[in-house]
């Protein structure tokens, strides 16, 4: 059981000879029971074993989730079938999903990795952990699990849906710890004081690890003060572990990766050149230890950075910052490249807008239309429909301001946007693509 992890504070000299070791073994074990990567390193002359140092890894190749995706089911797999534990997917609504498989060793490594987050939360086995991300093939219910048992919490397995009743269980067993998408955390939130609750005073939380997507440093402040607690954002995808391979500590200031377990490196995703602390790019991944499904230079698509510096917390472990979206959610508008992020950062100069917003991108004619949807405040009312035209005007010129591009504002009524008890659409892409 995880108390304390003695790794979390190791000098990073040491953290990186870990690194070194476990990858020159995760690549011989990739080269010699995995036929895609003994084609990839030979076509690539690159070889397995020559790894003086974590630097000689930028000689090795990338991978991507198309490379997953050709190998589907157990094409990835470094160990034979019967070791394999677990198995989990990512949904594959965009084509056919990914397998992570896992070990024992892994699963005990999972359940370590997402109790960090629980120990960034001073948490303790005095803690009521209450999952409600989706248990199944998505990784979030599970690695939440699996980190409140390792740290020996009181660990309620909800699973996400039935939120009157996630609401009644978080009140009457005293939750101290939510593990659920942030968005999800919000509908439970809003659900709540429409119950007529008072979640600062019937709910017992402290803190809400929450991740699997992306939300605005403005929707945290909203979460927190709902709810009168904490949120560490939380990182990880089903290829290389799920939740926990990188959460924020008490700082809120980045997100500690566990690097005892995957060795990150930023790219410039147009180029595949390594990027030096401090600048935003691709994330790719290695993990150094994993024993079923390895991933060696693995493109992510998600954009950060390595936050330069030591985090006051004392940890060693490096930090990226919170995750500004994915190479491939950029929306080429007429032209123009635009971030859902860049959307919501002007909305959020708007204090009448709430956290809820949904981009629809749509064909009219030969030119893409963009709406942007968007609830108000809730005690934001208005006197006439000339004042919503108003604010909708005032948003759409800072949008275009800011953007350069032209995006209707719709002002719509609360809980107009579908709520969601997993991962929040905020994007709705209906344009016909031209054969
Ligand atoms: O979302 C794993 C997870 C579960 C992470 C619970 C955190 C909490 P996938 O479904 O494979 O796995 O989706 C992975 O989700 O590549 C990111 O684009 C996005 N994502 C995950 N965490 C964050 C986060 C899980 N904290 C994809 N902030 C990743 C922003 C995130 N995006």
């Amino acid at each position: 059981m995880t108390k304390t992890q003695p790794v979390l504070t190791l000098p990073h000299d040491q953290i990186e000879a870990m690194q070194l070791e476990g990858i020159k073994k995760s690549l011989a074990a990739c080269y010699e029971n995995i036929e895609f990567y003994k084609n990839l390193f030979d076509q690539a002359g690159f070889d397995p074993y020559g790894l003086e140092s974590l630097d000689d890894l930028k000689k090795c190749p990338f991978t991507s989730k198309q490379d997953l995706r050709d190998n589907y089911p157990y094409g990835m797999l470094a160990v034979p079938l019967a070791d394999v534990k677990e198995i989990h997917m990512s949904s594959g609504t965009c084509g056919v999903a990914t397998v992570g498989a896992y070990t024992q060793k892994d699963l005990e490594t999972w359940g370590e990795c997402f109790a960090r987050g629980i120990i960034y939360a001073n948490g303790s086995e005095q803690d009521v952990c209450h999952v409600c991300y989706g248990y199944g093939l998505f990784t979030g219910g599970l690695g939440a699990h699996y980190g409140g048992l390792d740290m020996g919490c009181t660990t309620i397995p909800m699973s996400a849906g039935n939120t009157e009743r996630q609401i009644r269980v978080l009140r009457d067993m005293g939750s101290s710890i939510i593990c659920c998408t942030p968005s999800y955390a919000m509908h439970i939130a809003d659900t709540a004081i429409a119950m007529g609750l008072d979640p600062k005073k019937d709910f017992h939380l402290r803190a809400g690890i929450h991740g699997a997507e992306p939300f605005s440093d403005n929707f945290r402040a909203d979460l927190e003060k709902k709810l009168d607690y904490k949120v560490l954002d939380v990182y990880g995808l089903t290829e290389t572990m799920g939740p926990g391979v990188a959460i924020e500590c008490w700082e809120q200031t980045g997100l500690h990766l566990a690097e005892d377990h995957f060795y990150a490196e930023i790219i410039d995703p147009e180029t595949g050149e390594v990027l030096p602390d401090g600048e935003w790019g691709e994330l790719v991944l290695t993990t150094v230890d994993r024993e079923a499904s390895p991933v060696i230079r693995y493109r992510t698509r998600d954009i950060t950075r390595i936050l330069p510096g030591e985090c006051a917390c004392g940890r060693t472990h490096r930090r990226i910052d919170r995750l500004h979206g994915r190479t491939d959610d950029m929306l080429i508008i007429r032209g123009v490249n635009v971030f859902p992020s860049q959307i919501e950062d002007v909305m959020k100069t708007f204090p009448q807008i709430s956290s809820w917003y949904q981009i629809t991108l749509e064909t009219k004619g030969s030119l893409d239309v963009v709406t942007l949807r968007a609830e108000p405040e809730h005690n934001v009312s208005f006197d006439s429909p000339t004042e919503i035209e108003a604010l909708q005007n005032e948003i759409q010129a800072a949008l275009k301001t800011a953007l350069s591009v032209g995006i209707k504002v719709k002002i719509v009524e609360p809980n107009a946007i579908p709520r969601s008890e997993g991962k929040a659409k905020r994007v709705v892409d209906l344009r016909t693509v031209d054969a």
